[in-house]
């Protein structure tokens, strides 16, 4: 058994899994790796591909979360196979498999449910990519365009960990959607990616700190579900990724922290106290909290489609079989196996939305869409304290469940965001009070103008409070001289 603490960076994959002694998997890597660098210098960051970007790689696994930070041409990058370190004695954590030792290889059983959770896993990963790749173009400032950047490079990553995966455990059906993997598209229209809102389009900055926000943060619930695997390097896979995780959460909670600084700063400079003067405030060229409210609640409703209908007989198989879990399964308190006890779901029956307790083991997509509701909310109350304390009347608040929804059981009807059904007519009177009209984004793309020089920033965002890896104000983070 290879130490996989330290992370062998001397082949052409660094990796912790030891893919020295691993020749076929390493091959078959290998192999997969030109039409990789091939996606992303098509598919990947536009335009920026030759410039020197300050990126951080790992450079352990352990929980210190070693890394180092350097210059790198994207495509140079080390993508590598990292996994959490291994659990001594680990078992299953729920399901009917419940206490037996967690499996090192797949159970041949669940071999086709366990391959389509990590195709699905490994297809939003480069589908972001791919909605992100013309955003560096209109970088608000070059620690901006970094971030974008760092979160694209390790969305890469995380792709080569779900391939790694199909790969090393899949054989030939592996290696086939491995190479699907790559060929899929965001927003094609005959080949998109899987799940519906990896097809949107993430066309400004605005859309880019909400996804990072709202979607990523789906990312992060699935990730935690899958880090309770039964199969161990799944779970030591979606450990590691979680890590990476939390920067991307950081890049769309602070992104919006500093939009709203902003705002409410330029407001305040002007004299103006109402947040809903629309005009007036973008006459100061920054976004007025109503148009963020809006793109809020678009982009959690997106995001909440991602959690699959509230009521699943997949997600109960993939629970008994014990390949998904609960989010911090491990930190709950109940019997892990679910066989007799109930759960409360939103429903929508004849007209109107009520609350039915279902059998819970059915209910695990709603539960894990429930966490993730009150995770978001968390967030949330930062961006509302700040407006608080700055003294414009503003909250941010997340609309009902129902609403803007696509799959599920609100996606035949329209509500209005505090969840009051709304006839055909009525919606379309007023959704755009509710999601961005094409005059708001219009506006919003309007002020996406880049900003280049070290220690600027575009007037419509904040500056950081503290530089990446506490580099000084003027960093140059995007060299834009090659
Ligand atoms: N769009 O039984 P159901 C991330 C399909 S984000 C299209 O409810 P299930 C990231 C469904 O596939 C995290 N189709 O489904 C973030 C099924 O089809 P089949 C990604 C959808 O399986 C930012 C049928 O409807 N990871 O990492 O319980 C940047 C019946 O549905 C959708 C995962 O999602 C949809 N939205 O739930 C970068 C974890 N929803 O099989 C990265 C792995 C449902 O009958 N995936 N359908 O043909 C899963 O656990 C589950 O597949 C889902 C769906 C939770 C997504
Ligand atoms: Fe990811
Ligand atoms: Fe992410």
């Amino acid at each position: 058994m290879p130490d996989s603490t330290v992370i062998d960076y001397d082949g052409l994959i660094p990796n912790n899994v030891g893919l020295n002694e691993d020749l076929r998997v390493r091959k078959a890597l290998e192999t997969w790796h030109p039409g990789y660098i091939d996606w992303w210098k098509s598919m990947g960051p536009e335009g920026f591909q030759d410039f020197p970007v300050f990126l951080r790689t790992a450079i352990g696994v352990g929980s210190d979360g070693w890394a180092k930070y350097g210059f790198v041409k994207m495509p140079d990058y080390r993508w590598g196979i990292l996994l959490a370190p291994a659990v001594e004695g680990r078992t299953i954590p729920f399901g009917a498999h419940k206490g037996e030792p967690a499996w090192q290889e797949v159970p041949g059983e669940y071999r086709a449910m366990l391959r389509r959770l990590l195709v699905i896993q490994g297809d939003t990963e480069p589908a972001s990519v791919e909605q992100q790749r013309h955003l560096g173009s209109t970088a608000p400032s070059l620690y901006d365009m970094r971030n974008l950047f760092q979160v694209n490079v390790e969305e890469g990553r995380h792709l080569w960990a779900m391939v790694y995966l199909l790969q090393k455990y899949f054989g030939r059906d592996g290696r086939e959607e491995a190479d699907d993997l790559l060929r899929r598209r965001s927003g094609h229209q005959d080949t998109p990616r899987m799940l519906g809102a990896f097809n949107e389009n993430t066309p400004d900055w605005l859309s880019f700190f909400m996804f990072t926000f709202f979607t990523d943060r789906d990312g992060k619930m699935q990730l935690g579900a899958l880090a309770q695997s039964g199969f161990d390097p799944l779970s030591r896979t979606c450990r590691f990724m979680l890590t990476e995780e939390a920067h991307h959460m950081f890049v769309g909670e602070s992104g919006i922290t500093r939009v709203i600084q902003r705002t409410v700063e330029a407001m305040k400079a002007a004299g103006i106290d109402d947040p809903y003067e629309i005009e007036r405030i973008r006459a100061l060229g920054v976004i007025d909290l109503p148009t963020l409210q809006k793109k809020a609640n678009l982009h959690f409703s997106l995001t909440l489609d991602l959690f699959g209908n509230e009521i699943s007989t997949n997600a109960a198989n993939a629970f008994n079989s014990g390949l998904k879990g609960r989010y911090r399964e491990d930190k709950i308190e109940d019997d892990h196996q679910l066989t007799s006890s109930f759960y409360p779901v939103l429903r929508q029956r004849d007209g109107a939305i009520i609350n039915e307790d279902v059998p819970e083991l059915s209910a695990l997509n709603m539960r894990l869409r429930d966490d993730y509701v009150v995770d978001a909310n968390d967030g949330l109350t930062r961006w509302n304290r700040l407006l608080k304390t700055s003294g414009v009347n503003f909250q941010i608040t997340l609309p009902h469940v129902a609403f803007n929804r696509r799959i599920g059981e609100f996606n035949a009807i329209h509500t209005d965001t505090q969840g009051n059904i709304l006839t055909n007519e009525a919606w379309e009177a007023t959704k755009e009070t509710m999601l961005p009209s094409t005059a708001d984004n219009e506006f919003i793309i309007s002020l996406m103008q880049p900003v280049r020089e070290p220690g600027q920033y575009a007037g419509w965002i904040a500056p950081p409070r503290y530089g990446i890896d506490n580099m000084p104000g003027d960093f140059e983070y995007v060299r834009m001289t090659s």
